[in-house]
């Protein structure tokens, strides 16, 4: 043994206990490495408007579904809710039965991560990244697609691969489309002009990404989905409180999600190698 040699063996030894701390921190609960509070799955409460506690939803038992929708980013329900919409990352538009039979719609060349049906004309809404726009896909034989309008934001501050990825109707002809960067929220008309701007980390510190967007308008409810933090988060869509997160630690990738109260689930679409579709029972 040389000298060289007895010293990379002094150093290796002095800096071992600093390694072993490292690993150990390293098999920790990564949500706790992120200053993330293990999530409650007790029922939570909301006050309603006339003050008296109200109940939220209950999550239940998972069903999973494998999928051949490539890299598989958005859902949402067909007009009548007998199927699934579904966008990928590949640019492809699905429709999927609820036992994730895929029948291939459109092909486009645009990195598709959200989509949404507008309920009075049947038209799609997909939310593009990188272009960081949104596309409409006419109904009834969804043939055709052209861009109806631009984020300018997520454009002029480059937001990227970290750009568009939710989409949902709300009411009276308005978009909600929400970005990664800054969990950043636009309620926007469909001629493009945005009606109002906020950041969801303002309501809670739980959030880090907006993945996927639903809004559910028998409550009148937004849920997020947020594969950062692995967790769906549900907000009101009047004034943006939280008002329950749900814990999803097994989804690798959960980018999509689609309430579907005829049948009494919530559906979470996973963007991983071999995509899938949870369906989680809920009690409304
Ligand atoms: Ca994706």
């Amino acid at each position: 043994m040389n000298s060289i040699t007895r010293f990379v063996i002094r150093i290796f030894l002095r800096l071992l206990p600093l390694l072993l701390l490292a690993g150990a921190c390293a098999c920790e609960d990564p949500l706790a490495n992120r200053g993330i509070a293990k999530p409650e799955q007790k029922e939570k409460t909301e006050k309603s408007t006339s003050g008296k506690p109200r109940k939220v939803p209950e999550m239940g038992a998972c069903q999973v579904i494998n999928v051949r929708v490539e890299e598989l980013s958005g859902l949402c329900m067909t007009k009548d809710s007998t199927a699934l919409w579904a966008v990928g990352d590949e640019g492809a538009i699905c429709k999927v039965s609820f036992s994730g039979v895929v029948t291939p719609v459109l092909k486009t060349r645009l990195d598709a991560e959200g989509i949404t049906l507008n309920p009075a004309t049947g038209d799609l809404y997909i939310a593009v990244e990188g272009d960081q726009m949104v596309c409409r896909v006419k109904a009834p034989d969804y043939q055709t697609i052209d861009t109806l309008f631009f984020i300018k934001e997520a454009i002029e501050e480059d937001f990227d691969n970290n750009g568009l990825e939710g989409i949902s109707f709300y009411k009276d002809s308005l978009l909600f489309v929400g970005s990664q960067e800054d969990a950043l929220l636009w309620t926007c008309k469909l001629d493009g002009s945005i009606v109002t701007r906020r950041s969801l980390m303002d309501e809670t510190s739980l959030i880090e990404e907006i993945a996927g967007l639903c809004y559910d308008p028998v409550k009148n409810w937004l849920w997020v989905t947020d594969s950062d933090a692995c967790k769906l988060f549900l907000f009101s869509a009047e004034t943006f409180d939280l008002l329950a997160s749900y814990d999803i630690p097994s989804i690798e990738n959960a980018e999509s999600i689609c309430v579907d109260r005829t049948h009494g689930y919530v559906w979470v679409g996973s963007d991983e190698d071999s995509p899938k579709i949870y369906r989680f029972s809920f009690k409304f």
